[in-house]
């Protein structure tokens, strides 16, 4: 089992000259994982914005003028529509996303509805619809779900900065209601919200401390939408810093897939080529996020070619490959 790291051990890794920590970074992703891969996830924003929380980043909260219009539960034949055209254009892993502060039991059947036939198409899939009550995750795990994403967003001190109708706790026990059902966690946060290094390497100590670790971390990298708080009065994190952070995720999370999400389109290909090398080996793949743009399949398939990377191909069962 991977031991974790305390806030102050993950900020010695950030403070680490550049080259040593990336070095490292590389060395503990070869030892294990096979270089050269990058698991591809495709994220569906299956109900989208109208959400009551207040998460001071997010485009899809009610109370934020964003321009994002709220709509109800797409139809499932819609969704197994995107699924189809996701899996066919290369991604392995199919994410349905939600802005809710957590699913009603009647929106919870139709959201497991969707989860069994695309698990039939032969993808991995992910979920994300808020705080979880009891007996929720069960029931999405006996509909063929493989992840549950819920996010820490940050370090616990900072967090209070940024959400109020939810506390650090509720993400927990969510988490641990994850965890319980057998389900695969996928839970990460945010850089360049105004956070300090320290926030980031609380984070990190916070997402290492979880056992078992999440097997997958996505990092995102702030993507500011105006009519948001944090969106109107962060500035970007330098690139080098958030290189940083993956390299520091890496390292404290050495068996999690870590995940380039959010962001990217503000990166250039070398510095995506960077997070690669500090231990990334996961991206959102597809044109859209939830509602902001990401880089479209065509140029990220050109990124990796001249990375000479490769798409991994889906496990046969990730969550018997966990249990094992
Ligand atoms: N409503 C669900 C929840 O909060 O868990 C699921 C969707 S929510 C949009 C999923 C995650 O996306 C958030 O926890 C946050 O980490 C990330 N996110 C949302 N808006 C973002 C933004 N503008 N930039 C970067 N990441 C963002
Ligand atoms: C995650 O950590 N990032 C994804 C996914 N989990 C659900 C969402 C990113 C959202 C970016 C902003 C938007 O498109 O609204
Ligand atoms: Fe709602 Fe999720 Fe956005 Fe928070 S991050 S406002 S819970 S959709």
């Amino acid at each position: 089992m991977a031991q974790s790291l305390s806030t102050a051990e993950v900020q010695a890794l950030l403070d680490k000259p550049f080259m040593d920590l990336v070095h490292e970074a590389q060395t503990i992703h070869r030892r294990h994982f096979r270089p050269g891969t990058v698991q591809v996830s495709s994220l569906l924003s299956v109900k989208t914005g109208g959400c009551p929380e207040d998460c001071g980043y997010c485009a899809q909260a009610a109370r934020y003028q964003t321009g994002v219009q709220g709509e109800g539960l797409m139809a499932t034949d819609q969704v197994l529509e995107q699924a189809r055209a996701a899996r066919d254009a290369g991604a392995t892993r199919f994410c349905l996303s939600a802005a809710w502060r957590g699913p009603k039991d009647r929106d919870l059947d139709q959201v497991a509805e969707m989860v069994a036939a695309v698990k039939e198409m032969g993808m991995e899939t992910c979920a994300t619809l808020g705080m979880l009550g009891e007996g929720q995750a069960e029931r999405l795990a006996v509909a063929g779900l493989d992840y549950y994403n819920h996010n820490l967003d940050t370090s616990p001190e900072y967090y209070q900065q940024v959400i109020g109708t939810r506390g650090y706790d509720h993400r927990l026990d969510t988490l641990r209601k994850v965890q319980e059902a057998g389900l695969n966690v996928c839970c990460g946060g945010i850089v360049g919200m105004g956070e300090s290094r320290t926030d980031r390497a609380g984070l990190i100590a916070q997402l290492a401390a979880l056992a078992p670790q999440p097997q997958s971390v996505p990092i995102n990298n702030l993507v500011p939408v105006p009519g948001t708080p944090v969106g109107d009065s962060s500035e970007p994190v330098e690139p080098l810093e958030f290189i940083r952070t993956v390299a520091a995720a890496r390292i404290a999370l050495p068996s999690s897939y870590i995940r380039l999400a959010a962001g990217r389109l503000s990166l250039t290909e070398a510095e995506q080529a960077l997070c690669f090398q500090a231990g990334a080996n996961s991206i959102f793949y597809g044109d859209e996020l939830l509602t902001t743009p990401n880089p479209d399949e065509g140029s990220d398939r050109a990124l990796l070619d001249k990375l000479g990377m490769a798409i991994e191909e889906a496990p046969q069962d990730s969550r018997a490959e966990k249990q094992a």
